[in-house]
């Protein structure tokens, strides 16, 4: 599927040195297209992906985003001092700067192009950690079912994980064709809307594809391509790292908000609710001040 093998090594700052990079053969291409995902073996170095490992660590450990609502249980409620089975990290370069500058940033970026064109950028990321023996399942669902109203792209998204994954730890598996039909219905996990996931209301899953990788392999998957993981039964952190891809358009995806998004009453949007007016607050506090000694 990969007509040549990445072979860049990455310096001890992050950064990318040189080298080569992999691109999807037509058949790779063809077989995303028909099926909604696709396996690619390696996307990055060994090197990067220990330190990516320090990386990603480190923000777990320090609960970055916990405050702005980026950092949450994507499989419970989050209340104190119930330990998360599936803690997950939006937008995780916010808050290690070095995460913009990997290979494997990179690299994905050159192969979306070839999915989607030459404007295709990264419109989110995420990481999301299933720690060694969590019984966390990421339920059956659409990416395309989390947009928010006014979302303006339809994404397709690299899964990398930073170890080898199979059915015991977490590999995801999808249902080839998927994308190809319409997004079906989703909602809050054990219908409880204070829980971030969703849950598609009905996957065909006798025809599940499972995808084991090495680390520093990656899956990719368009938005409406249903897909699952299973529990990490493991005595080792299944760690996923994501970057999605796509075009952004004048034209909205999503219009009217989903239903399941509308009901949505996390935590963690309260928390993102919160600092947003805190920094409002700041920011006319800030005007204030320079209106007073402009005068
Ligand atoms: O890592 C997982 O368990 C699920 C990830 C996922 O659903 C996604 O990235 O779209």
């Amino acid at each position: 599927m990969l007509q040549q093998i990445s072979k860049s090594a990455v310096n001890a700052s992050g950064n990318v040195e040189g080298g080569t990079c992999p691109l999807l053969t037509p058949s790779g291409i063809d077989f995303f297209e028909a099926n909604g995902f696709l396996t690619l073996p390696i996307l990055t170095t060994q090197t990067e992906v220990q330190h990516l490992i320090a990386l990603y660590d480190a923000l777990f450990r320090d609960r970055a985003g916990w405050e702005t609502g980026d950092h949450f249980d994507f499989a419970n409620t989050g209340e104190a001092g119930v330990q998360p089975s599936i803690p997950q990290i939006l937008n995780p370069s916010r808050y290690e700067p070095r995460l913009r500058h990997t290979l494997f940033r990179e690299n994905a970026t050159l192969i979306a192009r070839q999915l989607l064109g030459s404007s295709a950028t990264l419109v989110y990321e995420h990481a999301m950690l299933k720690p060694a023996g969590s019984a966390g399942v990421t339920p059956w669902h659409q990416d395309e079912a989390f947009y928010p109203k006014y979302t303006n792209y339809k994404s397709i998204t690299f899964w990398m994980p930073l170890q080898a994954v199979d059915q015991s730890n977490g590999c995801l598996e999808f249902i080839p064709g998927s994308h190809l039909a319409a997004l079906v219905p989703h909602h809050s996990i054990d219908n409880d809307p204070r829980i971030p996931g969703l849950e598609a209301d009905h996957a065909n899953r006798v025809a599940a594809v499972a995808c084991p990788l090495p680390a520093g392999g990656a899956t990719i998957h368009h938005c409406r391509t249903l897909h699952t993981a299973g529990p990490n039964t493991s005595s080792d952190p299944r760690r996923a790292y994501c970057l999605a891809f796509g075009v952004r358009s004048r034209a909205h995806t999503v219009r009217t908000e989903h239903p399941w998004i509308k009901q949505k009453r996390t935590a963690s949007a309260r928390r993102a609710a919160d600092a947003q007016s805190a920094l409002a607050r700041s920011a006319s506090a800030l005007k204030q001040v320079v209106k007073a000694l402009l005068r």
